[in-house]
């Protein structure tokens, strides 16, 4: 009943829409809102608008108003409810006409088939209530102050993962992800649990509970874990406080993706071990424990993307990472304690990184400076993309070991010396 009595493909016969008229006057009548209509009085009804406008929103990064893409503006008079879908500049006309003032609200659901949560404990998706105003339409800018800034924020980052995507030729992710923004700051984390909930034995909330602790440091009480298993099931958990700012929420989310997109190629049984990883050793742990290759190998593509998409979108350097600091990765031996451990300047930014997850390796299989990774041995390979990387990673590659063979085999054994070295730097070998 949401969308009310129209017919989704907008193609509302003329007798409809004549009934539709005469449905809001006699609704406003019925609510004493219009005088009876006597001696013709209906000839001097006012004409019908249909509302549009342009929704934007604040990015912190370049201080630039963008639009908004693909979110879902609901217009309501009584019981006669329209919508319609922004476009790439943020433009909508919806697609019912109306004789009198209306309600907007903005619905972040998206027209790709995404929709982003508010909280983990709300039934519907995101909304924002606008004013009541003219039929003619309603435009808003999502500035910091607002509430809907960070579903805006999220939502017009997935819609750039999905371009970003698409340019490097790897897989996008399921297309019905539930997103929650949530409005915090510390770790994010991609449970794909609308995917992977009651399968291969991942089914307490007990479990879930546990992971939402470990992955995102998330304590809620039992009866909200139900609530969460049960109607939310959020396939990505992303902190968007608005003090993070645009680049670093496209940055989480970007590498969010990059997991979801991993899970849609890899399955269920494969990101049931992923959690389980993490439940288990609390986040990545120090790199020793049962499938800490396969989190090894996860969390190298979810960093590799998520900075790779970051220079992409806001240029190097930007306030999150500069390309320097993105290719000097230091590898270090799995067991010493360090996961991934990121160095920032006095702006934050992302100066050097290290840790027993391989994170710098994927952009040296791709890029052309021939750095030091340790010890002497040098980066020499340089003939790999994006999408190589991404077809290696395949259901059975469960370790850094297996996707660097995976890698050559369905390449030809392309530079393979090089590739061996960079992996023995990288402690893989
Ligand atoms: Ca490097
Ligand atoms: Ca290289
Ligand atoms: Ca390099
Ligand atoms: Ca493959
Ligand atoms: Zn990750």
């Amino acid at each position: 009943m949401e969308d009310g009595l129209g017919d989704e493909s907008g193609r509302v016969s003329q007798a409809l829409t004549g009934f539709y008229y005469q449905l809001e006057d006699e609704s406003l009548r019925l609510t004493g809102l219009l005088p009876n209509d006597k001696d013709g009085e209906s000839q001097r009804m006012p004409p019908s608008r249909t509302p549009t406008g342009r929704l934007q929103v604040r990015n912190t990064e370049a201080n630039t108003l963008i639009p908004v893409v693909g979110v879902k503006v609901k217009t309501r008079r009584l019981v006669k409810l329209g919508h319609g879908w922004t476009n790439g500049a943020g433009n909508y006309t919806v697609n019912k006409s109306y004789r009198y003032d209306v309600h907007y609200s903005v619905s972040f659901e998206n027209q790709s088939g995404f929709k982003v949560w508010n909280t983990l404990l709300d039934v519907n998706p995101a909304n924002f209530n606008g004013p009541k105003q003219n039929r003619t339409g309603w435009s808003y800018n999502f500035e910091t102050n607002s509430f809907g800034w960070r579903f805006a924020t999220v939502t017009n980052a997935v819609r750039r993962y999905l371009v970003h995507a698409s340019a490097f030729g790897i897989g996008h992710p399921h297309s019905n992800l539930r997103i929650a923004a949530l409005n915090r700051t510390g770790a994010s984390s991609a449970p794909m649990l609308r995917r992977v909930w009651g399968t291969f034995g991942f089914s307490t909330n007990s479990a879930f509970g546990n992971f939402l602790l470990r992955a995102n440091g998330i304590s809620l009480a039992v009866n909200y874990i139900a609530t969460v298993t049960k109607l939310v099931q959020p396939d990505l958990i992303i902190s968007a406080a608005v003090g993070r700012g645009t680049a670093q929420i496209y940055t989480t989310t970007f590498h969010e993706l990059a997991h979801a997109s991993h899970q849609t190629k890899v399955g269920n049984n494969y990101w049931v071990k992923y959690i389980n990883y993490i439940i288990t050793y609390g986040s990545y742990g120090e790199g020793d424990g049962n499938n800490a290759p396969l989190c090894a190998i996860g969390e190298a593509w979810g960093n590799h993307i998520g900075f790779s998409m970051n220079l992409r979108e806001f240029g190097n350097p930007n306030s999150v990472i500069s390309l320097n600091g993105f290719e000097d990765f230091n590898p270090e031996e799995s067991g010493v304690g360090d996961d991934l451990i990121r160095r920032v300047d006095l702006n934050g930014r992302i100066t050097s990184w290290e840790g027993w997850i391989p994170g710098g390796l994927m952009h040296d299989l791709l890029d052309n400076n021939a750095d030091i990774i340790r010890g002497g041995i040098r980066d020499n390979v340089t003939l790999y993309n994006h999408q190589d990387v991404f077809n290696a990673l395949d259901s059975d590659v469960i370790s850094p070991q297996s996707f660097r063979d995976r890698l050559l085999s369905e390449n030809n054994n392309r530079q393979r010396a090089f590739v061996l070295d960079l992996f023995e730097a990288y402690f893989w070998d």
